[in-house]
């Protein structure tokens, strides 16, 4: 039977904090999804949320001097934020720290261990932390992670393991015989290639080493990987075995999760074998949509830097534009499935000449035109001519044609749809020639007709619009003295409910022109300078960094027993990366024996990071931590210099991490 049900879920993010114009993507054409099948009348669940655990967070929270949690709360409001802002109209907002989820996955962990479909072992491999990935060495490309180029560390831990490998005929047999399920189709032959034919090994599922991370209930010093814990945030959300199943007995399974390219593969592969293990049902179809790439940015010609050029903060996007503005470039500018170029220019020309050009002005010239002949009131039609015709019946068509498009998961060519009414509208003006038929008495009848017409493919193409775009739409209808508010389907889209006699009020620019050039040149100033201010900033903190070395550099006379009071150790360089805000520094993940250090090191302009993974070196273990460049430092790796050459210090001989030099 089909279900009158409608599950749309977004991926969970991470909270990162830095949210940019590419992150609202998935999640706009997710809500403009939602949007439009609660117009359809269908009963649709809305889920969107934060992917809060594992080493990447862990890490930064420790740079902070934070706690985790403490790290995460604000981010995610910050994201909640950017959601209010463009209008996101999700049923849930679901914390992966949320105790409802963490109780679901640690169930469903214990329930795939009881079936036998995880089994402890042991890993022995490379992780990509900014990935939270695991690889094998075959899987590297040139030793680095396949998926984003970054080095990576190698590991050997217990671990428990997932029984994908045992899935890989399931799988295939899934995207032959639901060619609905992976799309658009290019992304299976990616999959398929890459990923299954190869060979899926079976996956690691638990860490010993991640502490911010949900405890196996069983085994209490493994905490869960964090994509087994991400992925299953789609039926936690339900209430999937808990004591209240109801909302997954009645939404699952999902009929879109929308997902970027670059996480198909978790969410086509992985997704569907846990669930298969499960014993449940695989969602109905999984979209891997393209990228917005930022581009545009200026290189200086004076300084030969790149300075950032284009505005890409969703909030001071919506603060300059507005939400609809924002929303409708998101939906239309891409070939639904592609990647696609954002810059200022683009966003602006398309507010330009979409919204203010063709819909702007469609509803200025009309509403301006019954005000002049007809003192604001809508005259009843008088008969209609071919040419009427022509475009009641396109303006009567829209809707089955929107809908066929956003059922094939294209909302730039639904969109696309309803501006064809927009522009045939415009047209049909300049067909009709209305300020002809004013200067003639004659042509009253005429000249009703064709203000009906007009006013009728306003009023189709702005209760269509309501799913994209959130603010326009009802003040457009307000216009035309109707309460946009109370439209919550599509009932009334038919040519010919609007009524004769209704009060037509001669509307304000509902998207006013942008000058694109003047507008452009005053970004560039804007960001221009902000570059200028953070190249001040960058200055003074290298300053304060050099300050920290030159202390570190200063060498009093000291007794024995001051000497004695520095406790020396050995550690092992488990990870190793540059400081963003530093040309100097390199942040170093140290195992000390029992525990691990962070420790910032100048040495950026002696080794590359991947240069020190694996090595020993001596460890001051009882420095004073301090913030150095964002990084709090815990210790300091002793080093050799002689003439402008630094080698670190090893010990002569292996020594395990923790071992104390005396
Ligand atoms: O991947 N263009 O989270 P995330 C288009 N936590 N989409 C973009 C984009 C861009 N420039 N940048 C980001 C994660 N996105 C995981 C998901 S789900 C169980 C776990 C999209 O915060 C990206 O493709 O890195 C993804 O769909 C979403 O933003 C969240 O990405």
């Amino acid at each position: 039977m089909d279900k009158n049900t409608f599950f749309i879920t977004t991926p969970i993010y991470y909270p990162s904090g830095n949210w940019h114009i590419g992150h609202c993507y998935t999640t706009v054409v997710c809500d403009a999804i939602a949007r439009f099948n609660r117009m359809l009348k269908k009963d649709v669940f809305f889920l969107t949320g934060t992917d809060e655990h594992g080493q990447k967070i862990e890490k930064k929270a420790q740079e902070k001097g934070l706690t985790p949690i403490e790290f995460i709360n604000p981010l995610v409001d910050g994201l909640k934020d950017i959601w209010k802002e463009l209008d996101v109209s999700y049923d849930k907002f679901i914390r992966t720290t949320d105790d409802y989820h963490v109780k679901g996955v640690q169930r469903i962990f214990k329930q795939l261990y009881d079936k036998g479909e995880i089994y402890k072992s042991e890993y022995e491999g490379w992780y990509c932390t900014p990935c939270e990935s695991f690889w094998t060495e075959s899987q590297l490309k040139d030793g680095k992670c396949p998926d984003c180029g970054r080095p990576v560390q190698k590991g050997k831990e217990e671990s428990y393991f997932f029984r994908l490998s045992k899935y890989a005929d399931r799988i295939l047999k899934l995207y032959e015989d639901n060619p609905e399920f992976l799309q658009p189709k290019s992304r299976v032959n990616e999959m398929v290639n890459n990923f299954i034919k190869p060979g899926l090994q079976d996956l690691c599922v638990s860490r010993t080493t991640i502490k911010w991370g949900i405890p196996v209930t069983f085994d209490e010093k493994h905490t869960v990987y964090v994509w087994v814990d991400a992925l299953t945030n789609y039926i936690t959300a339900l209430g999937y075995g808990s004591d209240d199943d109801s909302l997954y007995q009645k939404y699952w399974p999902a009929n879109l999760q929308m997902v970027g390219k670059e996480i198909v593969r978790f969410h086509t592969i992985i997704w569907p074998a846990i669930l298969m293990a499960l014993d449940i049902p695989v969602p109905n179809r999984v979209y891997g949509h393209g990228w917005l790439l930022i581009g545009g940015d200026k290189l200086s010609k004076s300084k030969g830097e790149n300075i950032k050029t284009e505005i890409t903060d969703p909030k001071e996007l919506v603060d300059r534009y507005g939400c609809d503005a924002l929303r409708y470039f998101l939906l239309r500018e891409i070939p639904f499935g592609n990647d696609g170029v954002y810059t200022n220019e683009s966003l602006l020309k398309r507010i330009n000449g979409d919204l203010s050009n063709a819909l702007g002005n469609l509803v200025s010239r009309t509403t301006a035109m019954i005000n002049q002949y007809f003192g604001g009131v809508l005259p009843n039609p008088t008969g209609y001519t071919d040419l009427d015709n022509e475009v009641i019946a396109i303006a009567n068509g829209v809707l089955p044609l929107v809908k066929k498009n956003i059922d094939a998961i294209d909302v730039p060519t639904a969109l696309g749809e309803i501006f064809k009414l927009i522009e045939r509208a415009n047209k049909y003006i300049d067909e009709t020639e209305p300020w002809k038929l004013g200067k003639d008495p004659a042509m009253k009848d005429r000249l009703s007709t064709v203000m009906y017409v007009l006013a009728e493919c306003i009023r189709i193409a702005t209760i269509l619009l309501k799913p994209f775009i959130t603010k326009a739409p009802d003040k457009i209808l307000s216009f035309f003295s109707i309460d946009g508010s109370l439209i919550k389907d599509f009932d009334t889209v038919k040519f010919g409910e609007l009524k004769g006699g209704t009060a037509v009020i001669k509307a304000e620019p509902v998207f006013p022109r942008i000058d694109i050039n003047k507008e452009i040149q005053e970004i560039e100033k804007m960001m221009t300078a902000r570059h200028k201010e953070a190249q001040k900033a960058e200055k003074e903190r290298a300053k304060a960094e050099a300050k920290v070395e030159e202390k570190v550099e200063e060498k009093p006379e000291i007794s024995i027993d001051e000497f004695f009071k520095t406790e020396l150790r050995v550690a092992l360089v488990k990870a190793c990366e540059k400081v963003e805000k530093s040309n100097k520094l390199l942040k170093l993940t140290l195992d000390v024996g029992d525990e691990e250090r962070t420790v910032a090191s100048g040495l950026a302009n002696y080794y590359k990071p991947e240069e020190l993974i694996g090595k020993k070196v001596i460890l001051v273990y009882n420095l004073k931590p301090a913030k150095l460049c964002g990084v709090v430092s815990q210790g300091m790796v002793l080093c050799a210099e002689k003439d402008g050459k630094v080698v670190i210090v090893t010990p002569e001989q292996d020594m395990p991490a923790g071992a104390v030099v005396c």
